[in-house]
């Protein structure tokens, strides 16, 4: 990363996601701070199939008022690992809950694949930050295409994995079994690579307090935040035994707007791709010290309370957004 002059302003990002709910916040997390310029929104197959994640993007990119970014759909399937999508907890839809407007985002004609390249090479190198909140399919995808953007890319950081809990398996997380070849491609490449995993997101917990803040800000947003996390605590609490559900998500763009809210450490990370009980497990070396050259780190301590007051200031920034407004032009017009 040496090379690479931290540029002052706010931190370019390509937000590669699956919406879902904690995505959904993610977004809005994103859009709503203005330490973060939201190049992209870019879909992959995960938590639903790949048309519905996509037409939730465009519903919260329209609930959030978001206009003049590009939003564009990936792959629809893993690299290798036949499809597995995660309905128990998202729904049906995949953003099961909050009833969806008609979005009046249109997707981009680029493959997502292609506008993340096409981005990252039109932007200073070392001023792209990639925050995958998905699997990790668009993302290897895209290093394999232009392997020139692994060295142009700032730095990924990724919602994936942990390095003590899985979701999926005793030791896998879903965004990293959903495609561990993909992920063993990410996590492989001369980039640095932030890992904010389950044992980080699981202290974002979308307590009552919390929830009781963004509800009081009373706009269109807010209260759509709010029926989000009354159905994700809901099968939270269904299936995984969870007293307030875990906002994943939004923890990797709290991480790049300010990184003191998560603390890290840097430690060798891999992924297993043959284990018969560990497949998909985000290996990390915890021995000290890392060795030269290490350039992959894990989230470890969140700040929970000025967490949600990121949330919550980014949706008070957000304000209320008028839904009967005329449909804005494509984005792909203006980028
Ligand atoms: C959350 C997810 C998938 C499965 C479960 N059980 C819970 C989604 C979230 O959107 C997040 O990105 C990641 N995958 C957490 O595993
Ligand atoms: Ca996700």
């Amino acid at each position: 990363m040496g090379a690479h002059a931290a540029t002052a302003g706010p931190r370019k990002i390509i937000l590669d996601c699956d919406p879902g709910h904690d995505d959904a916040v993610a977004i809005l997390l994103a859009h709503g701070n203005p330490q973060i310029e939201l190049l992209a929104v870019t879909t992959v197959v995960g938590n639903q199939t790949l048309a519905k994640v996509t037409e939730n993007a465009l519903a919260v990119g329209t609930i959030a008022g978001i206009t003049g970014v590009p939003f564009a759909a990936g792959c629809d399937r893993p690299l290798v690992r036949q499809l597995k999508t995660a309905g128990d907890i998202h729904g049906e839809t995949g953003m099961d809950g909050p009833a969806q407007p008609e979005p009046t985002i249109t997707v981009d004609r680029r493959h997502a694949v292609d506008l993340i390249i096409e981005t990252v090479m039109a932007h200073e190198p070392g001023t792209v930050t990639l925050v995958p909140t998905g699997g990790l399919t668009n993302i290897a995808m895209a290093a394999r295409k232009e392997p020139r953007i692994v060295e142009r890319v700032r730095e990924v950081v990724l919602m994936g994995g942990g390095y003590h809990v899985g979701n999926w398996s005793a030791v896998s997380e879903f965004n990293i079994i959903i495609d561990p070849e993909a992920a063993h491609i990410v996590f492989n490449e001369d980039w640095p690579v932030v890992m904010v995993g389950l044992d980080l997101t699981h202290q974002a917990l979308a307590t009552d307090e919390a929830i009781a803040r963004i509800e009081a800000i009373g706009t269109s947003p807010a209260t759509f935040v709010r029926e989000l996390m009354d159905f994700f605590a809901r099968t939270y609490q269904d299936h995984q035994g969870f007293d307030a559900p875990p906002v994943h998500d939004p923890c990797a763009v709290a991480y790049v707007i300010d990184p003191t809210i998560v603390s890290t450490v840097k430690v060798p990370l891999d992924i297993e791709l043959r284990g018969t009980l560990t497949l998909g497990m985000t290996v990390a070396d915890f021995r000290a010290p890392a060795p030269p050259g290490c350039n992959t780190s894990v989230a470890v301590d969140l700040d929970h309370g000025r967490f949600w007051d990121l949330v919550t200031d980014a949706l008070e920034r957000i304000g209320d957004v008028d839904l009967s407004a005329t449909p804005s032009t494509p984005a792909e017009a203006t980028a």
